[in-house]
């Protein structure tokens, strides 16, 4: 009998006579089809996909508007007439996404629902809607005319609406009919706006004094219970497979803070600002705050950040490890003051003008240690300005300390260095320094006073290690990074120099 050749896309010839035994087929052939790549094998916890492109959004909006623009309050007690709810002029969603966009963001969340329970698109839910508010304007279905604006413009969007509902007489009244005919009735309704929504946004305020339906009293919930989180992340997760439920629903963390920064050290699981090293399930981080001096809401006394405080917020959330959603609020007319979209458009031009040119594919890049090829992926230092997020730089199982080098043609001026772990297979870098060369034999170690542990998602180093003083750069040949600890063989994907 002649014998069975087979032969697999990664170039190896398994030939196996008539008389290999049942035993040799099957200890051959699983090895040889198991990883014909060289791939690392993954350190969990490792993100779910939709978790890797969430992260991808990188900077995002957060559009507070609704009832409290018009009663100029943070936490509406849920007895506000609905005619209160009558905007100056024809809100404009499309216009706060174009102002977002101007800035560099990738998408925004509408707050479509705050604690005082009134929605702003036509539910069937309560009566508490822009179905009853007070003029014509008022009738604009917000998440409708959000999520086509996002479309139009190529943008991501997504809701926050609160669990909490100051409004409903059935929130906290010992059944669970609040949860069943109301909340996630209303989380249903909104899919009608689009099913491509990028992430849900659960606050974490539960319970507490409110109207409640006219009893004017005080209900407590058990959030962790109350509201049937496994089912509607079940749900959410079959109509909507890249959404990520933000907070309560446990896919994305709260980075600790509302004042724009994440710790130096950042893991993507674990809770607060730094993470923890050794929790078991991927919970990166999304930092929230105001770019607005006054509140989440609009109120006439308020003014916008200046430039450089955006700026101090990009580097400590962005440049850590953790997204950034920035809230600018709608005012009464329903737009974004003239303030906001000019902030926007000068922060966009500093963000292009800082780190808008990467200077690394002019350089040419050397790694002390590269993990063996496989049949159809390696895995050479060049894979880190290729502009492919796909391709990764790699060393050998058990090699957790190797340098990366990048040399200029000439003398470049330097300020940042961007990086970027392959996170499908874990975050891993737990150690690194950032050195720089004039001469290209002595190497200086710059940002000592920054703590250079974690990367993760993206990490973005001050070669001055300042989060607020641009400065006037580095005069240099060239940089060296030198990973000298991961959790295993460290995967980076890009390395960026601006
Ligand atoms: C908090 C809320 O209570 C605030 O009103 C705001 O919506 C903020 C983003 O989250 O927990």
């Amino acid at each position: 009998m002649k014998p069975i050749i087979k032969a697999y896309a990664f170039g190896l010839i398994v030939a196996l006579g008539s008389s290999a035994t049942a035993q040799e087929q099957l200890t051959i052939m699983p090895q040889t089809l198991s990883n014909p790549d060289n791939e690392p094998a993954p350190v969990h916890p490792v993100p779910h996909d939709r978790q890797v492109k969430w992260n991808e959004t990188e900077f995002y909006a957060f559009f507070h508007y609704g009832m409290n623009t018009f009663t100029n309050k943070e936490w509406g007690y849920g007895n506000e007439p609905e005619t209160q709810y009558a905007p100056l002029g024809k809100p404009d969603p499309r216009q706060w996404l174009e102002a977002v966009k101007a800035a560099g963001m990738k998408g925004g969340i509408a707050v479509v629902k705050h604690h005082d329970g009134f929605c702003l698109w036509p539910t069937e839910t309560t009566e508490h809607s822009i179905k009853n508010c007070g003029n014509t304007n008022g009738q604009v279905n917000i998440p409708e005319a959000f999520a086509d604006a996002a479309r139009d413009l190529d943008m991501k969007y997504g809701f926050y609406i609160s669990p909490w509902d100051r409004n409903s007489a059935y929130y906290g009244d010992g059944t669970n009919r609040y949860v069943k005919d109301v909340f996630l009735r209303q989380c249903y309704e909104l899919t009608a706006y689009g099913t491509d929504q990028f992430e849900m946004w659960f606050d974490g305020a539960n319970g507490g004094d409110g109207y409640y339906g006219g009893a004017n009293t005080t209900r407590q919930i058990d959030a962790d219970t109350y509201y049937d989180i496994p089912n509607l992340r079940d749900s959410v997760h079959i109509t909507m497979p890249d959404c990520v439920m933000w907070g309560v629903g446990g896919e994305a963390r709260w980075i600790g803070n509302e004042a724009g920064w994440a710790g130096e050290t950042n893991w993507c699981f674990g809770s607060g600002t730094s993470g923890n090293e050794n929790a078991v399930e991927w919970n990166a981080g999304e930092s929230d705050a105001k770019a607005t001096t006054a509140g989440w809401f609009w109120h006439s006394n308020e003014s916008v950040r200046s430039l450089n405080e955006l700026w101090k917020f990009y580097m400590e959330t962005v440049g850590r490890n953790a997204t950034l959603i920035l809230n600018f609020p709608p005012n009464k007319y329903g737009v974004l003051p003239d303030y906001d979209v000019n902030r926007l458009k000068e922060f966009g031009e500093l963000l292009q003008s800082r780190l808008g040119t990467d200077l690394a594919p002019r350089a040419t890049v050397t790694a002390s240690a590269t993990r063996k090829a496989g049949a159809s992926r390696n895995y050479d230092a060049s894979n880190l300005i290729d502009g492919d997020k796909d391709t990764y730089w790699a060393t050998d199982d058990g090699v957790t300390d190797a340098t990366i080098t990048f040399m200029f043609p000439e003398t470049t001026n330097v300020h940042y260095v961007a990086m970027q772990e392959y996170i499908r297979r874990g975050q891993r870098v737990k150690g690194f320094t950032i050195e720089t060369t004039t001469d290209g034999s002595n190497w200086t170690r710059q940002a000592s006073s920054v703590l250079t542990t974690t990367i993760g998602y993206k990490r973005i180093i001050p070669l001055n290690g300042s989060t607020t003083d641009h400065g006037n750069g580095y005069n240099i040949k060239g940089v060296r990074i030198h990973i000298t600890d991961a959790k295993a063989c460290p995967l980076l994907h890009t390395v960026s120099i601006y």
